[in-house]
């Protein structure tokens, strides 16, 4: 009798609880302007997104966005470098135009973002996390970021009201944030866009105490071209310093510690040491995990050879590149739980993306720049409950450059005119007859610089790439994407792709004139950058 008395109490306070859930989705899904969610994570490269590939990790919160919603599979960035990125996210505009080229230049804060014209239109509007713009965001009602690169343990934050250091993991912290933000101060008259910036996975990879073992304890598959030789691409692909066993710090990147260092007798690249800003506490739990790791390095190193030190480094690279990955995977999962408790899901857009891709071993590298594949590429989920069909996938070539104007359009509010994006609507709602987009345009511009990538334009349609590498050097490059996805075959001088050649070469000329780039701005951009001393010879 006590049980069944029992259950239907707890009957009761279920259709309760449904019925308020219910009201207050309602109230939710009444209002006429969605909400809009953007994640960010930095270089998170899209093979370590099980959605996309499931071979390195399992990230069962961010494949929801595309369970829920679309997954973009030729979504690239204009300039694969992280502050340039997130200029042309605000602003809808390419490099050469918003001016914010570079990590080393400042940023424009005279450029229209997208946020102060969602403000304006009625948005409440947040940011928590990286930024890396050198200066303050607009057009936000509150924000709370990191300066510069960010710390991953007991980061500093620049908020409104001065700065403040908080203990802790850094997309922990910055999640925690996020749903203060929800709980305490949401407007829930208003609209809302959210941007939500993770710091993870960015150089030095300092993962979370709880995924210590989980990753070190693993062993990852091997990429077919870790050990490429660059063979006839010495002066563009093989003069990056980017490679993991010529420029991957043991002590930084691979958390060799620097006495095990000393008494191996090897110089190591001078960096800082990234363990520097843990807590004595934290610092402990690091030891008990990594401490056996660099026993082991100690023992195994005088055996080893130039091809079993990059084995190791590059496993080591993973361990603590997914490790950190682990967390966001997990903090993405925390936010869209709220958002599903509080009836928020049904209209919010989320979108989960990266400031660019990340070479993950292709190529012997890591970090990114290049226009080639894995740093051109970058992952996009987008979920938006009643508008896109769950589980679809999309193949369209579409950009960071798109976000602003995508995001204003279902907002209601009126794009300006000189944003160089399309709307991502139309695809959103499967209407592809609206989308006649054949090539995309790229333009890095970061060097001389950290990694020695030289400057470099080119277009992208789905069949092939053509890029032009300038500054100190005068080359093409035309890749197949088809017949050679790695780009390892530069087919510029084959005969058989001559037809190839100059259709490309006509396309970029058109697209070029389209987005308004010219030689004459790139060489604009390097005098002014003489003038400021910003570039040194
Ligand atoms: C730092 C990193 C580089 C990285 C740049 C740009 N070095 O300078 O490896 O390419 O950031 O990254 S570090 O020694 O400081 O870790 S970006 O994502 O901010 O563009
Ligand atoms: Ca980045």
């Amino acid at each position: 009798m006590k049980t069944i008395r029992n259950s239907m109490v707890l009957l009761g306070c279920i259709s309760l609880l449904f019925t308020a859930c219910k009201s207050n989705h309602k109230k939710e899904i009444g209002k006429k302007k969605p909400n809009i969610i953007f994640i960010m994570s930095d270089d998170h490269a899209y093979q370590a997104i099980s959605a996309y590939d499931d071979k390195l990790i399992q990230t069962p919160n961010i494949d929801r966005i595309a369970k829920e919603g679309m997954l973009f599979t030729n979504a690239s960035v204009t300039n694969s470098i992280c502050a340039p990125s997130r200029a042309v996210i605000l602003t809808g505009k390419h490099s050469h135009i918003n001016g914010k080229i570079d990590n080393l230049s400042p940023f424009d804060t005279t450029n229209i973002t997208f946020p102060q014209i969602l403000q304006k239109a009625g948005y409440q509007t947040a940011m928590f996390g990286k930024l890396h713009f050198g200066n303050n965001p607009k057009g936000f009602d509150e924000f709370k970021i990191l300066p510069g690169q960010g710390d991953y343990y007991n980061p500093k934050f620049i908020t409104q009201k001065g700065d403040t250091t908080i203990t802790g993991y850094v997309t922990d912290i910055i999640t925690d944030l996020t749903l203060d933000w929800f709980k305490n101060r949401r407007d829930t008259e208003k609209p809302f866009m959210l941007m939500y910036l993770h710091k993870a996975p960015h150089r030095s990879w300092l993962p979370a105490k709880r995924h210590y073992t989980e990753f070190t304890d693993k062993t990852f598959p091997v990429p077919a071209t870790l050990f490429e030789d660059y063979k006839g691409r010495e002066d563009i692909a093989g003069s990056a310093e980017m490679n993991i066993l010529k420029h991957m710090g043991l002590q930084y990147d691979t958390k060799v510690y620097p006495e095990v260092l000393a008494e191996l007798g090897i110089k190591d690249l001078n960096y800082y040491n990234p363990l520097a800003r843990m807590t004595p506490e934290q610092r402990a739990s690091w030891d008990k995990v990594y401490q056996p790791i660099n026993d082991d390095f100690k023992q195994r190193y005088p055996q080893m050879n130039d091809s079993t030190l990059m084995l190791w480094k590059y496993q080591r690279y993973m361990q603590d590149y997914l490790g950190t990955i682990a967390a966001v995977d997990e903090n993405v999962g925390r936010v869209l739980d709220y958002l599903d408790q509080e009836g928020l899901a049904e209209n919010t857009m989320v979108i989960y993306t990266s400031d660019q891709g990340f070479y993950l071993g292709e190529h012997g590298w890591f970090d990114k720049r290049f226009m080639y594949e894995e740093s051109f590429k970058t992952p996009l989920l987008i979920k938006w409950p009643n508008v896109i069909t769950p589980g679809t996938t999309e193949e369209e070539m579409v950009q960071n450059l798109d976000f602003a104007q995508t995001f204003l359009e279902i907002a209601g509010a009126t794009a300006p005119e000189d944003m160089q994006g399309e709307s991502l609507v139309p695809l959103l709602k499967g209407e592809k007859e609206q989308w006649d987009r054949d090539a995309v345009y790229y333009h890095y511009y970061e060097y001389p610089a950290e990694h020695a990538v030289k400057r470099h334009y080119g277009i992208a349609t789905k069949e092939y790439k053509l890029i032009h590498f300038y500054y100190d050097v005068d080359k093409w490059e035309l890749y197949d994407r088809l017949k050679d996805p790695q780009e390892l075959n530069n087919v510029i001088n084959d005969p058989a792709y001559a037809d190839v050649l100059s259709e490309m070469q006509e396309k970029m000329k058109a697209v070029r004139i389209k987005y308004k780039d010219s030689d004459s701005l790139s060489n604009g951009y390097i005098n002014l950058y003489k003038e400021k001393g910003w570039i040194k010879e």
